[in-house]
């Protein structure tokens, strides 16, 4: 298995496409054909798949365990990256919309309110969120003692609640949030959350008595998560709506806070090297237990050297 982030999404990307692709089959025989549409069309419409690829690299490591016998069967954590990937379109959906971010654009095609109407678009977000518990629920017994499932379940439904804090955070921002721990706090809740959903429920399910390793990936899943959204803001003051397929500055435009307007190009991109170093801190700790980390490693230098 090859240790880098690029060599490791090669392998699984086709797997991941497929298994979305197979969680998000219907078999409606009423009105709902434009549902399932807009959830297939806001799903399966090529995203990076860092969220599904961080849960099988969690699932990876965990794996290296006594217990595992250095052993990952990747069917079996399948269902937890699907589930992780279609709540995060759905956040996207509903992102979207002109309540919220108000974006006609997302991946570089219409949003899905822009493809389908809001009507549709607010159900389809409202189904791809249920469906994720009820896929993880139907699932992962078949792998998974109940009792795990579980706990992994309700593990990632309150990272979930965290997302949706985030954004309440978010749509008020340009009032409250002007100072660099406000602007944390938002990130962690609207962005972090679901990277330590992607990240910890594997371990759970797979590490479970591991609880040094578990809160040390949920350390690990926090400064991620910051990394990533200060990238997201460095690309977004820095792209043009082409390379990122969305609307360029809309915090900017709606006054809201970046790391950029905050600190300055120079500015963030410090603070960005900052959760490196903490992230690579977290991952030396688990590395002197034991664990092979170097996926973990790759995945940071991907994500500050991202376009996109
Ligand atoms: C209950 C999950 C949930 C959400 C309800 C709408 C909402 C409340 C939250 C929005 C959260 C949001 C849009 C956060 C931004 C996260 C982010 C950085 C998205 C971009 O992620 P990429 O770059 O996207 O990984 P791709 O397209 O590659 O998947």
């Amino acid at each position: 298995m090859s240790s880098s982030f690029q060599g490791f999404s090669k392998t699984y990307l086709p797997q991941i496409e497929s298994a979305l692709d197979a969680a998000l089959q219907f078999d409606f025989k009423d009105d709902r054909t434009a549902l399932s549409e807009a959830m297939r069309y806001s799903t399966l419409n090529g995203g990076k798949r860092l969220r599904a690829l961080l849960t099988l690299m969690a699932f990876e490591v965990v794996s290296q365990g006594k217990a595992n016998q250095g052993k990952a069967n990747q069917t079996t954590i399948m269902p937890v990256a699907s589930a992780i990937e279609i709540i995060h379109a759905f956040s996207l959906v509903h992102d979207d919309l002109p309540a919220m971010d108000d974006d006609d654009l997302r991946r570089g095609k219409p949003s899905c309110h822009i493809a389908f109407g809001e009507d549709v678009a607010i159900l389809a977000g409202d189904a791809l969120l249920q469906l994720a518990p009820e896929y993880l629920l139907t699932e992962l017994p078949q792998h998974y003692a109940a009792e795990l499932v579980l706990k992994a379940v309700a593990y990632v439904m309150a990272r979930v609640g965290e997302v949706v804090q985030g954004q309440t955070l978010d749509i008020k921002a340009h009032e409250r949030v002007q100072d660099e721990a406000a602007l944390r706090h938002l990130h962690h809740l609207k962005t972090g959350s679901l990277f330590q959903a992607a990240i910890v429920a594997p371990a759970l399910l797979a590490a479970p008595d591991q609880v040094d390793l578990i809160e040390a990936l949920e350390q690990y899943g926090f400064h991620l998560g910051l990394l990533f959204q200060i990238t997201d803001d460095i690309i977004d003051a820095t792209s043009t709506v082409e390379q990122l397929g969305k609307t360029p500055n809309k915090d900017r435009e709606q006054g809201k806070a970046t790391y950029v307007s905050l600190f300055g190009l120079s500015g963030a991109k410090a603070k960005a090297a900052i959760e490196v170093r903490s992230a690579q801190d977290i991952l030396e700790g688990i590395a002197q237990v034991g664990y092979q980390v170097e996926l973990f490693e790759s995945v940071l230098n991907y994500i500050v050297k991202r376009r996109a």
